[in-house]
């Protein structure tokens, strides 16, 4: 116990000292003077008055040293910062100057932490400039839970985060539902005082933002087709390449979980959180390339390096893009030939590349149809020999003889550099995207790269100069094909992607009957469904070009009576609907969704390509659903369906050969 000792006595007492200058009562205004005659006033107040001056200067003096000590504060993080945003961008060596990009290059992910962390405590205060964000390209998915959840799930998303959510908050910062949102300083414009708001929920996500379009029923029907096929993969064949859904297993290609990365970003798209999230797990932690596994370089860019890619650019999470920088060094060693055209195959696991066993010929769509994915990954890592590389390719056929009026042949040698099987020129199979990467390129880079836009020209001169003609009865234009001289009415389902190139081309300026042509192509397309029994395209048709009594336009071979589930002709009703708004276009593509789920649905899940489209009883399932189904085919139904331009909005995005959306560099 402690006593309480008593207050000390107060002694009060006057004094009073006269100058004898004042003693004289003469005026006098000096310093000292004025110094002394308030001291005397002072000492002629009251104790109470003295008491209140003191206690108010006190009070004064405290605030004062309060609101000292917050300026000073704000002050310095004020200064801070601006001093960060003065410094410059880093600078993306090579790319840069010439095609600025339409969206400047995502940043790593997790530069971008400290930032965050830095503006977090000052919520109060309004920060001067917004922190540089997360990956610039992140795009919303779409918000189906505020949508479509009902509340009931709504609030046990809120009680229970996903596991996959928590890891996210642990782990890494960027990727999240909820911050997938083009930041201000993220968007096509530039930076400006815009200022930076916290993150929110995604229930309060967007009230700065455009309202989304709402999702539709057809849309719906494209979700819950996904989800069965999703159900099935996840079942049988989760982290293999394909599934095989009536015999409840899998088939390996590369071994690389093909599906699984081919349906990354369409879930994303489709705002298929909870599925997205334990993909995003599978990446990684079993999402391995270093494997002693021959690969088609082909094959393995268009799925595996354009899925990480475009994945990462939806979702702003740098696992997609350290995976995709893994892949893309380790593709490289196909470019070690002597002609620099690119190897078909490349061991991963051993830095090793070889050309098919029977020849060393590569396919010319093959060779031709990387650039997208590899320059843009040149342009996120800011190492310009994937570009090179692919650049050059592009160059030597570029100068290449051997092509008919823009056609090319459909091989082309590894050694020598020189087209091989000279005479044989088709829009389909080995050939296709070759057309389709020449517009794409020159659209990806800004419009910039004139010897591609004059290739792309020239070819579509041939083909209607050598390759298109019209069917009986119905008088439908169709892509044949033109060996040694000779024309044939066959087309592979695989031209379908014809008519959406040229809607894309015309849409970004090109001839306006580019958009005639891709119109008549597309009901060509929608024909190849409409007139078979099952109201399913086969893979080849042959047009009828007399007409004779009984026989429709589309003719079908026994050997090519089969469906892939592919995507070329949903993939090309997807760019004119968006391009003209003509409704006919979702109509038939909903009625390919309807005919693919009357005969290709396995009802334990999953789809099944067919043997036969001619026979409605018995489709003969081949039991097999190959990955694009799930990247490319229900992403575009999606995609067709919806009425929102800015769900993968086409000025921004270009679509690679599978459906993955990569940034546009600069504007038109
Ligand atoms: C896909 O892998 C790509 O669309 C490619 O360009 C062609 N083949 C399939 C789909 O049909």
């Amino acid at each position: 116990m402690y006593s309480a000792l008593p207050p000390p006595q107060r002694r009060d007492f006057i004094s009073v000292t006269l100058s004898p200058g004042e003693a004289a009562g003469g005026y006098n205004n000096s310093k000292a003077w004025r110094r002394r005659s308030c001291w005397r006033k002072w000492k002629q107040l009251s104790r109470l008055q003295r008491s209140v001056i003191l206690f108010l200067f006190a009070f004064l003096a405290v605030c004062g040293v309060i609101s000292y000590t917050n300026m000073g504060e704000q002050w310095k993080s004020l200064t801070n910062k601006s001093s960060e945003d003065l410094k410059p961008e880093p600078e993306i060596p090579g790319l840069k100057p010439a095609n600025p990009a339409v969206l400047p290059a995502p940043q790593k992910a997790d530069a971008n932490l400290g930032d965050y962390q830095a503006l977090s405590p000052q919520k109060h205060l309004k920060p001067l400039h917004v922190r540089r964000g997360p990956p610039n390209l992140q795009i919303r998915p779409p918000r189906r839970e505020a949508r479509l959840q009902t509340q009931d799930d709504a609030g046990r998303a809120k009680e229970e985060p996903h596991p996959a959510d928590k890891e996210e908050k642990t782990e890494k910062s960027v990727i999240s539902w909820r911050g997938a949102v083009i930041e201000p300083d993220q968007s096509t414009e530039p930076p400006s005082s815009k200022v930076k708001e916290p993150e929110k929920p995604s229930s309060l996500e967007g009230e700065d933002q455009k309202e989304p379009v709402p999702i539709n029923e057809r849309q719906m029907a494209v979700i819950e087709a996904f989800r069965h096929a999703w159900k099935g993969y996840k079942e049988f064949a989760w982290g293999h390449d394909e599934l095989k859904p009536l015999s409840k297993s899998y088939s390996e290609w590369f071994g690389l979980g093909l599906t699984l990365i081919d349906a990354l970003d369409t879930m994303w798209i489709l705002g298929l959180k909870e599925e997205f999230e334990e993909a995003r797990k599978w990446v990684a932690t079993d999402l391995l390339f270093d494997k002693n596994v021959d690969v088609n370089l082909f094959e393995s860019t268009i799925r595996i390096l354009g899925g990480l890619l475009s994945t990462y650019h939806l979702s702003g999470d740098s696992l997609f893009l350290e995976k995709a920088k893994d892949i893309g060094n380790r593709l490289m060693p196909a470019f070690n030939t002597p002609s620099k055209i690119p190897y078909s195959d490349v061991n991963i696991g051993r830095g090793t590349a070889h050309p098919p066993r029977w020849t060393s010929d590569s396919t010319v769509a093959e060779v031709t149809s990387i650039q997208l994915e590899f320059r843009e990954l040149s342009r996120l890592t800011g190492d310009e020999k994937f570009k090179k590389a692919v650049d050059e390719v592009m160059k030597h056929v570029h100068a290449l003889s051997g092509k008919n009026d823009g056609l090319v042949p459909m091989f082309i040698n590894t050694n020598s550099g020189q087209f091989t099987h000279l005479g044989v020129y088709t829009l389909g199979a080995r050939a296709d995207s070759y057309y389709e990467y020449l517009l794409k390129q020159w659209i990806q880079g800004g419009k910039q790269e004139n010897e591609l836009l004059e290739d792309y020209m020239r070819a579509i001169e041939g083909v209607k100069k050598h390759l298109l003609q019209r069917s009986q009865p119905k008088k439908l234009t169709f892509v044949g094909e033109f060996a040694h001289g000779h024309f044939s009415a066959k087309m592979d389902h695989l031209v379908c992607f014809l008519p959406g190139t040229l809607a894309l081309g015309a849409h970004n300026g090109l001839t306006a009957d580019h958009m005639e042509l891709a119109k008549a192509l597309i009901e060509t397309c929608y024909q190849m469904y409409a007139q078979v029994e099952t109201g399913l395209s086969p893979e080849i048709v042959h047009f009828n070009l007399h007409a004779q009594k009984g026989h429709k336009d589309v003719e079908i071979k026994p050997a090519d009576r089969h469906n892939l589930l592919r995507p070329e002709t949903v993939e090309s009703l997807f760019y004119l609907y968006r391009f003209t708004g003509d409704k006919k276009y979702q109509d038939w593509g909903w009625e390919i969704l309807q005919n693919f789920n009357k005969y290709t649905r396995v009802p334990t899940g999953g789809y099944t390509s067919i043997n036969n489209v001619q026979n409605p009883s018995n489709p003969e399932p081949r039991d097999k659903m190959e990955s694009f189904f799930l990247g490319e085919t229900l992403k575009y139904m999606f995609l067709l369906f919806s009425d929102d331009v800015d769900l993968i909005n086409l000025d921004k995005y270009v679509f690679n050969t599978e459906a993955h959306p990569l940034p546009i560099w600069a504007p038109a």
